[in-house]
């Protein structure tokens, strides 16, 4: 009797053993297929940022109204709402720099904002400049007459935020 129940218990024992064994040749499971995908579209949003603009967010001339009479030299103030102004480095949401367009208006979204040109009225302040003075040295163009300023806010990457985030106003120089 008591060989039988041995054998039995040892049947069991094996049985149970080989149930429990995990089966060797099982692949592993399949990386998720999301996660590519996903580092693509991070890559893709450092060059362009498609965030809408919201209603809070702006740029505005803190010294110069619309139709103002100016006298060069000019202190010109940059103000902006709703972003953060820093120097030009990583790409990041809501952050960018000021930059003047003189008689060309505002930057399409997402368009570099052009680079060297400043004989031609587009000028940069890529370290964070909250202000330039307009003379007639930097700025020739402004001869006296009317004349459009644009104010224009892009990421770190000079892509602009578009005209969102721009303020033209005229002027007329003296
Ligand atoms: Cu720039």
């Amino acid at each position: 009797m008591k060989k039988i129940i041995f054998f039995v218990f040892a049947a069991l024992a094996w049985t149970a053993c080989n149930n429990n064994t995990p089966p060797q040749t099982a692949t592993p499971p399949p990386t998720p297929a999301i996660e590519q995908p996903h580092e693509e579209h991070v890559m893709m949003s450092e060059a362009k940022d498609t965030t809408p603009i919201l209603p809070n967010q702006k740029v505005f001339f803190p010294n110069l109204k619309e139709g103002q009479i100016i006298k060069l030299p000019f202190i010109l103030k940059f103000g902006v709402e709703g972003m953060e102004v820093k120097p030009a480095m990583a790409v990041e949401a809501n952050v960018g720099h000021h930059h003047i367009v003189v008689d060309h208006g505002a930057i399409p979204a997402n368009t570099m904002f052009p680079m060297q040109k400043e004989a031609e009225g587009y000028y940069h302040f890529g370290k964070g400049q909250l202000q330039d003075t307009l003379n007639i040295k930097k700025y020739p163009m402004l001869t006296p007459g009317k004349h459009t300023i644009t104010l224009q806010f892009a990421n770190s990457m000079h892509m602009s935020y578009g005209p969102a985030m721009s303020k033209t106003i005229s002027i007329m120089v003296k």
